[in-house]
């Protein structure tokens, strides 16, 4: 079977947490993956997300995979593959939770609190977090100065911290990030367009405000195992394994499909925990 990570770069995942792959999309994927961003049905399906100084970051998310260049990156091969062998399970297994474009604007785009994924995912009622993990694709440079995302580098291996709101979003447990935060190298990861980095469910990470004149946009798709049912989420693609398609779907198909997905509003993500 098509082999997409190196067995360094499986390692290196396990002991870390993450993995940046550089340059998994190229730059005419990329523009076409940017342009997707600026459709009008992601712009009018974005939700605002305060942090606790007031700055907003926006936030459009769906759950099953189309035919639009979103969806054919997130079922591509190359991801679906490299997830597959980061959860050490079969590409059959792969289900796609959902995705979401990330939209940090100059100067008004907000941070994100050190949380977990799985510290939402947990109140949907999935009970592996081994079983998700994250992919961040990213379509602008993200750096320092624009809010690249930060990690607590092996904080993975901890277990699932306590989850509160702070403002409108969900933070972990404070006592326990800064107890973390003296075991833990942070990193910030800063990526080119067309990189990608690959996340686990439970490692901490935040983000800081866009303090910068240049926009950080990013699309992060989250994928799950079949066995790993949730009981208390009614979206049904995370556990329908992925129709795979070939890499060469995305430039094949470029904008000729309109984006037409289950979006999810506002009121659903708080009450659903999904973000
Ligand atoms: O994009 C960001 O800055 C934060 C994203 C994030 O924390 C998440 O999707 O869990």
């Amino acid at each position: 079977m098509k082999k997409i990570l190196s067995d360094e770069e499986f390692r290196s995942f396990q002991q870390a947490g993450y993995l940046i792959c550089r340059t998994m999309f190229s730059e005419e994927e990329t523009a076409l993956l940017y342009k997707t961003a600026t459709d009008d049905a992601i712009t009018t399906n974005a939700m605002d997300f305060r942090d606790t100084t007031g700055k907003d970051t926006k936030l459009t998310l769906w759950f099953t995979p189309g035919e639009d260049a979103f969806g054919l990156m997130s079922r591509s091969e190359r991801l679906v593959y490299a997830v597959g062998e980061l959860l050490q399970n079969k590409p059959e297994e792969v289900c796609h939770f959902h995705s979401k474009v990330m939209q940090k604007q100059p100067l008004t785009g907000g941070a994100w609190e050190w949380h977990q994924d799985y510290g939402y995912w947990y109140k949907n009622g999935f009970l592996y977090p081994d079983a998700m993990i994250s992919v961040m694709v990213a379509l602008t440079e993200a750096t320092k100065e624009n809010g690249c995302l930060q990690v607590m580098k092996g904080s993975h291996k901890m277990q699932r911290f306590e989850h509160n709101f702070v403002g409108e979003q969900q933070g972990a447990d404070i006592d326990f990030v800064q107890e973390a935060a003296k075991i833990c190298e942070l990193v910030y990861c800063e990526l080119q367009p067309g990189d990608v980095l690959f996340f686990h469910s439970n490692i901490l990470h935040r983000s800081d405000a866009n303090t910068s004149g240049k926009s950080r946009w990013s699309v992060i798709s989250a994928y799950n195992l079949s066995y790993n049912k949730p009981f208390r989420e009614k979206h049904l693609s995370c556990i329908e394994p992925i129709r795979i398609v070939a890499d060469s779907a995305l430039l094949a198909a470029g904008t000729q499909q309109p984006v037409q997905v289950d979006f999810l509003k506002k009121q659903d993500e708080i009450t659903l925990h999904v973000k």
